[in-house]
């Protein structure tokens, strides 16, 4: 039987890669977690649907073409199915309007050794997303006798789950980013309570031993206590950054080889235990460079700094965006093989090349880059 599922970290060499698909990605409906707001594309805050079909082309074209150019390097590439995601859900305690869509597989899937964990996810919108992975899970478990296939508890996201409802929102959005800082980020909350464990896979940072959840938007204390329970030969830090909507480690903070990140430049690390730990232990940690964009594109919830949002080949090699020139010329000066991905009309979908993509196998096992640690941290 074969071995299929193992990852430790996001730099040894990749051999299998679930990619996303755009099909039928939704502007979702609004909910307590979340509200898209899109006046001048066609979607205003309260209103919902589709994304339009040209948009859904370009992205798949681009996620097709990434996924040739991961075959050409020898990586074996899984696909999600197709679902339909502008179906109403309901559970006991809710009803959504619209659902979400697939194309980050990084949200949803957390791979860790031999363990692929399916979170928690915190918007009602992307509860059955999992569903969509099932298929290859299945397939996965059937063929590697090793694999452990985890879920984490199904959270309820009752109202109790959240602070106020999707004015919570309207609020927030009124606000400027410095005021949004202090309010929130400083806080260490946004809508979500801590009524139960919320976390989203992209929050996670694998570093071999060492894991870093991000206290984000979509991640709670709860959900990083729950983390560090579930990974006992893990050390689990929360990492947190000055920026005031946080969703996702991915484009804030990033390993690209051992002793070498990239960090977000304009989101400072809050964490001082955190910095100093890289520091104890020899990494650097150096800023990104800066974004081709100055303003994300059309109906994109994601922000410009999709420019970090890389995939390492292995920890030589790395997948950039095709426009993302200054970012490109900085890895090549960090000694990377740079290969240009295009993957801009991907944004709007939820991501750049590490959100479309979930880790099944690299090479390698579990190793010790933090030998020095510091107590309560
Ligand atoms: N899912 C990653 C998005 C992060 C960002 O927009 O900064």
């Amino acid at each position: 039987m074969a071995k299929i599922v193992n990852s430790w970290n996001e730099w040894s060499r990749l051999r299998r890669v679930i990619v996303g698909r755009a099909d039928g990605t939704m502007i979702q409906a609004p909910e307590p977690a979340v509200v898209r707001d899109f006046p001048e594309d066609g979607f205003p805050a309260g209103t919902y649907g589709p994304m339009p079909q040209d948009m859904v082309d370009a992205a798949n074209e681009q996620m097709e073409n990434f996924a040739a150019i991961l075959e050409s390097h020898g990586v074996v590439v899984d696909r999600p199915e197709v679902r339909d995601w502008s179906e109403e859900i309901a559970t006991p305690d809710w009803k959504q309007a619209s659902q979400f869509g697939v194309m980050p597989p990084r949200d949803v899937l957390l791979t860790v050794g031999p363990e692929i964990l399916e979170a928690t996810m915190s918007q009602r919108a992307r509860w059955f997303e999992y569903l969509a992975y099932r298929p290859l899970l299945q397939a996965y478990f059937r063929e590697d006798p090793d694999f452990r296939w985890e879920s984490a508890p199904k959270p309820r996201l009752t109202d109790a789950s959240y602070h106020a409802g999707p004015e919570f929102w309207h609020e927030f959005e009124s606000l400027d980013e410095e005021e949004a800082i202090a309010r929130f980020t400083m806080n260490r909350r946004w809508n979500l309570t801590e009524e139960e464990p919320l976390f989203d896979a992209a929050d996670v940072g694998r570093f071999g031993k060492d894991l870093f959840v991000y206290h984000s938007s979509v991640t709670n204390a709860a959900g990083i206590s729950w983390l560090t329970r579930h990974f006992p030969d893990h050390r689990v830090h929360v990492a947190r950054f000055r920026e005031s909507h946080p969703i996702h480690l991915d484009a804030t903070f990033v390993p690209l080889r051992p002793g070498l990140a990239l960090s977000n430049r304009k989101r400072v690390p809050l964490e001082e235990d955190m910095v100093k730990l890289f520091e104890i232990n020899d990494w650097e940690i150096v800023p990104c460079a800066e974004p081709a964009l100055d303003e994300p594109p059309p109906l994109c919830y994601c922000s410009v700094w999709l420019s970090m949002n890389t995939l390492l080949l292995d920890e030589k090699t790395i997948f950039v965006e095709e426009q993302e020139k200054a970012q490109q010329q900085q890895l090549y000066d960090l000694g990377f093989e740079v290969i240009p991905v295009p993957f801009w009309a991907v944004g709007p979908f939820g991501g750049g090349l590490h959100c479309a993509t979930a880790d099944v196998y690299r090479e390698g096992d579990m190793e010790d880059y933090f030998p020095k640690q510091i107590p309560g941290y």
